[in-house]
């Protein structure tokens, strides 16, 4: 993806569909010359000013009308992109939609790359890296939390902490290089303590970035949860029951799910994909082996599991942990004793404890009452992320490319640490601090390649 030079871009940017209205956009040098071509309002859109709405026709090549739309008006730099730009808003139909954008590229404009827009947007300084991908993140988050991490890292929070940190760096690598040239007499401009203790101040801010990663990735990708257990345990009513919906089949009949079903639920905020499966057991017909093997898959690929055992068959635990065990991997384990509401007694709290190195929390429930789901859905965030669920998102890495370059800087910093103690010259200490501002400035942008940036754009949407 190249922006050529006096290029300009067109694109529709609402979702395909039938809407009230739909919004195409325009940008680039050539803008108003281009819509003026299309448009038949009161005055030309080359005379209005930035931030105005025009009220007029789109023609075709032929004069032919093809809508009545509304066109706004951006002025770089002030506008998404920092180019001139329009947005026609027309109505919102799939057909009249994609004749606006055919007519506007006939006149000059050219179909925009997917995240085009947004490549510009960075390209011209209007947002920093991190920002510019927090607009996908924004646009594809699906929980509060997620939405949340992604307000915050769009508003520049991340930008903010990651200039700050290289600032700090860049200072003391001037320091370290001036050293080099200016120290008299052998008396340094930085002792090794200073150098020591702003190296170390700096590695525990990254540090704390690089763990806020571990509940970042789930924030922004969700956690997924697998409900797995014997025929019959009542997985698929389970499922429903968390769902708030009927949406796998229930049935008295032990062997009812065939293959498995994923649904996502919030939960506290966070974003669980719940996943209904086959129940585990020896089978005789294909496909029922076949939905036993995808169970087992998606048991693999899990981040907890929630064993469903029917409370009221003493054998049914033992037989659903043999089957558990003979899977390896996983992190959490709830063990859900359903149909509570079956039991006379014996209905306890939840308990949690350690099995082979896992944490089993074990709980009752009935997914036909609703008791206990409660504490199953709590235990549920608990086991995603620990204690921090009351925490606001604050300043966190969610995304794996922050993660890889904050810890690549992590890297940086250590090796300059022991450089330091082992007193080494003030040369090679100021490179390793080079390597950690390289690092940093890859998460902003201020060190980045066009693969980089076509990693990151390629996966937007396109008008966006
Ligand atoms: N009393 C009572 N019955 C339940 C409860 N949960 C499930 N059942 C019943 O148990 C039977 C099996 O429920 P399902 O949800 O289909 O069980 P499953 O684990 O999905 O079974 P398979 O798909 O066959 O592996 C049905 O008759 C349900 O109505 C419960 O909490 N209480
Ligand atoms: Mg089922």
């Amino acid at each position: 993806m190249k922006i050529r030079d006096n290029d300009t871009i067109a694109a529709i940017a609402t979702p395909i569909g039938e809407g009230a209205i739909a919004v195409i956009r325009v940008s680039g040098p050539q803008v108003f010359s281009i819509t003026d071509k299309v448009f038949r309002g009161k005055r030309p859109i080359a005379d209005a000013h930035g931030y105005s709405v025009h009220h007029g026709k789109i023609v075709d090549t032929e004069g032919s009308l093809v809508d009545e739309v509304l066109v706004t008006v951006f002025r770089g730099p002030r506008s998404y992109t920092g180019e001139d730009a329009v947005e026609i808003s027309c109505h919102g139909g799939l057909l009249v939609t994609n004749k606006i954008l055919s007519t506007v590229l006939r006149a000059g404009a050219r179909q925009a790359d997917p995240g085009e827009y947004t490549k510009r947007a960075f390209l011209n300084g209007k947002k920093d890296l991190s920002q510019a991908e927090a607009v996908a993140d924004l646009i594809a988050a699906r929980s509060q939390k997620a939405h949340a991490a992604s307000i915050n890292q769009l508003e520049g929070k991340l930008a903010e902490k990651m200039g700050s940190a290289r600032a700090e760096l860049i200072d003391l690598c001037s320091l370290l290089e001036l050293d080099l040239d200016f120290s008299e007499d052998g008396i340094p401009l930085i002792s090794a303590e200073e150098i020591l203790r702003r190296l170390t101040t700096c590695q525990n801010d990254i540090r704390l970035l690089m763990d806020s990663y571990e509940v970042g990735k789930i924030y922004r990708e969700g956690v997924k949860v697998a409900l797995v257990g014997k025929p019959n345990a009542g997985k698929s009513s389970l499922f429903n029951a968390l769902l708030r919906e009927n949406r796998a089949i229930v049935t008295s009949f032990a062997g009812t799910t065939r293959d498995f079903l994923e649904e996502a639920i919030s939960i506290s905020g966070v974003l669980f994909s719940l996943t209904d499966t086959a129940g585990l057991r020896d089978v005789q017909s294909v496909v029922e082996s076949e939905g036993v093997a995808r169970s087992v898959q998606i048991l693999r690929k899990s981040d907890i599991i929630v064993l469903v055992v029917d409370g009221t068959l003493s054998t049914d635990k033992d037989e659903s942990m043999q089957l558990l065990r003979s899977v390896n991997g996983t992190r959490h384990v709830l063990i859900v004793y359903n149909k509570s509401d079956l039991l006379e007694n014996g209905v306890k709290g939840p308990v949690t404890h350690t099995m082979d190195g896992v944490a089993v929390t074990e709980l009752f429930a009935s997914a036909k009452t609703g008791n206990g789901l409660d504490i199953l859905m709590e235990k549920l965030t608990e086991s995603a992320v620990g204690d921090q669920i009351g925490e606001d998102c604050g300043i966190r890495i969610t995304s794996q490319r922050h993660f890889e370059a904050i810890a690549r800087t992590c890297h940086s910093l250590s090796a300059a640490v022991s450089s330091v103690l082992s007193k080494t010259s003030n040369e090679f200490i100021a490179l390793d601090v080079r390597g950690a501002i390289n690092a940093l400035s890859e998460i902003t942008g201020e060190v980045t390649t066009d693969d980089i940036l076509d990693n990151i754009f390629g996966k937007f949407c396109i008008g966006k």
